[in-house]
Formats: C-alpha cells, structure tokens, sequence
C-alpha cells in the first residue's frame, strides 16, 4: 500500500468521504507523517477547497455541513500530535464566535494552538452576544479576548465587543484581537482591535506579544500583518 500523503487527505476532506479521511489520518498518523501539515495542508486545505466549490456554487449547503463533519474528526485525531510547547503558563485568553456565527473549527485550532503554547483559554463558544465577552473576560480574568467571526454579515459584531469596552472605560483592561476566513488586517485597524491573525500558528506570537512575553528565536515568520497592526497599536496605545 502507498504511503499516505497530505495530498490525499485533502482530496478525501473536499470530496467529503469522511472515514476514507479518518482512516488517512491514522495511517498517516502511524506511519509518521507530520501533524502540522496534515493539519494544514491536508483538513484545513480540504476544507478551503469546500468553500471554493460552495462559493462557485458547485457544492450547496449540505456538503458545507458536510466539510465540518468530515474535518472535526480528524481534527480530534491530530491534536494530541501536535508539538507542545515547554513554556508556562502564558496568559488567559477567552475566545468564541461573535452574534450569529456558528463557524467553531477556526477558534478551536486558535484555541488548541494557544493552549500547546501556554495559555489558558476559555472556550465560550458560537453566537455569543457581545456583553457575554466582556462578562467572561472579567470572570476569568482574561488578558486577551478572542473574537472569531467568518461572515461579513457578522464582523460587525466585533467592533461591537469594543465599543462595549470603551463605554464600560474597560478597553485599556483587556486586549482584542479578531480572526476568521473574512478578516483582514485591515479591518482590524479599522475597528481598533489590537491584533489579528491569519491563522492558528500565527495567533501564538501575536498573543505572546500582546501579553509581552518573548518571542522563541524559531518563531513562525508568517504573522507580517501582526507586525504591522501592532506598530500601529504601539502609537494607538500611547495617545489613549
Ligand atoms: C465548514 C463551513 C461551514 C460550517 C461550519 C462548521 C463548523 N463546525 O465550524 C457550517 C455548515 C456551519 C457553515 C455555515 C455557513 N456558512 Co460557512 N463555511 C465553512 C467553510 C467551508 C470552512 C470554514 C472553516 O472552518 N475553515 C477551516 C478553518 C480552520 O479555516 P481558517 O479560516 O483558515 O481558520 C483560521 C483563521 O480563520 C483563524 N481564526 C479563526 N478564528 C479566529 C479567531 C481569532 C481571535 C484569531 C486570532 C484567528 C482566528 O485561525 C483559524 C485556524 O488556523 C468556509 C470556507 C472558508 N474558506 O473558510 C465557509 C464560509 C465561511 N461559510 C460561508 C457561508 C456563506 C455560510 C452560511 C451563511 C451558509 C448558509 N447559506 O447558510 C452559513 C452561516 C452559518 C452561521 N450563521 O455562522 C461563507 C462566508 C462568505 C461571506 N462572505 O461571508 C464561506 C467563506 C464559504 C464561501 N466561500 O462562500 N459553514
């Protein structure tokens, strides 16, 4: 039998066979390929290829409900492969999906990846009202909150959980960071969050910078927009 590859768990990801899949990530599991790429570029490159044919309206939303069913599983196979860190604890952070969003396999990753790294994160879950982050930020007495939203319909909410901090004179307390497929860089400056990410990976050395803990010298490089949104903090910082 070949020797299974990140290639064919993507394939069997976006052509929702769901325990051909599974039965890829075992072996490839057993016969030692490397979590993080089966991670990123076998489920998450499927599930990518899922919302490609959903948005050319090859695939309805049947197979996008599909695409979580197929990817969740898997996911729960990788993640305890996946490289720990050493590091103590590093911060707390609380993260969920804002009002109206139901999508829960990016904040996860975010979550499980900021948890390898040291931090304590409160998972609060999908369409969680704005006032309920800041309420769970105080009660866990979090450093950073984590807002994820992947519809255009629903980012919106995210300058929302802001303004709620602003008026409540709490925006100085807890930093904001916002992630998810419709995201930008861009439209986190917008909104002032403190940061944003791209992808789980990078959302490690934006919240270690955020908390000021020290980034390790063979840090991912790919967080250049972090970079860029926190030089415009730094000075945003400064004026409040
Ligand atoms: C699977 C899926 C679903 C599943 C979700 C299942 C689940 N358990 O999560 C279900 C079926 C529920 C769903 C529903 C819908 N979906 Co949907 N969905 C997807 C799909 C295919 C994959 C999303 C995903 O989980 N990707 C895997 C993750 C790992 O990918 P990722 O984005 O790289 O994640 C990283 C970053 O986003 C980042 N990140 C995420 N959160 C956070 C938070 C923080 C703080 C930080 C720092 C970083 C961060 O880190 C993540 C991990 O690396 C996307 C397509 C796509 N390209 O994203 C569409 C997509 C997001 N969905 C879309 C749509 C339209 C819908 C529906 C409106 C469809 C409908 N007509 O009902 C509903 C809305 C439901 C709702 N109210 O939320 C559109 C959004 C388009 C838009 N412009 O708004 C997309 C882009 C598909 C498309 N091409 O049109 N969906």
């Amino acid at each position: 039998m070949d020797k299974v590859t990140v290639e064919a768990i993507k394939d069997a990801v976006w052509k929702l066979e769901k325990q051909k899949a599974c039965d890829l990530v075992q072996r490839g599991l057993a016969e030692g390929l490397d979590p993080v790429a089966m991670l990123q570029q076998g489920v998450i490159a499927g599930l990518q290829v899922v919302g490609e044919k959903f948005g050319a309206r090859e695939y309805f939303l049947a197979e996008l409900v599909m695409g979580g069913k197929v990817s969740e599983p898997c996911i729960e196979l990788i993640t305890p492969h996946l490289p720990p860190s050493t590091e103590g604890r590093a911060g707390t952070v609380v993260i969920g999906a804002v009002t109206g969003d139901l999508h829960t396999i990016g904040y996860g990753l975010v979550s499980t990846q900021l948890e390898l790294n040291g931090f304590k994160v409160h998972k609060i879950g999908i369409n969680i009202p704005s006032m309920q982050f800041i309420e769970k930020a105080q009660e866990f007495g979090a450093d950073i909150i984590g807002l994820s939203a992947f519809l255009v319909t629903t980012i919106p909410y995210c300058p929302e959980v802001i303004a709620y901090l602003q008026d409540m004179g709490l925006r100085d307390r807890y930093k904001v960071i916002i992630g998810g497929t419709e995201t930008t860089a861009a439209k986190a400056e917008a909104m002032d969050a403190d940061g944003w990410a791209l992808n789980a990976v990078s959302a490690v050395p934006l919240c270690r910078r955020l908390v000021n803990k020290p980034l390790a010298a063979n840090a991912p490089k790919d967080w250049w927009a972090n970079e860029k949104r926190l030089a415009g903090a730094g000075q945003q910082g400064a004026a409040r």
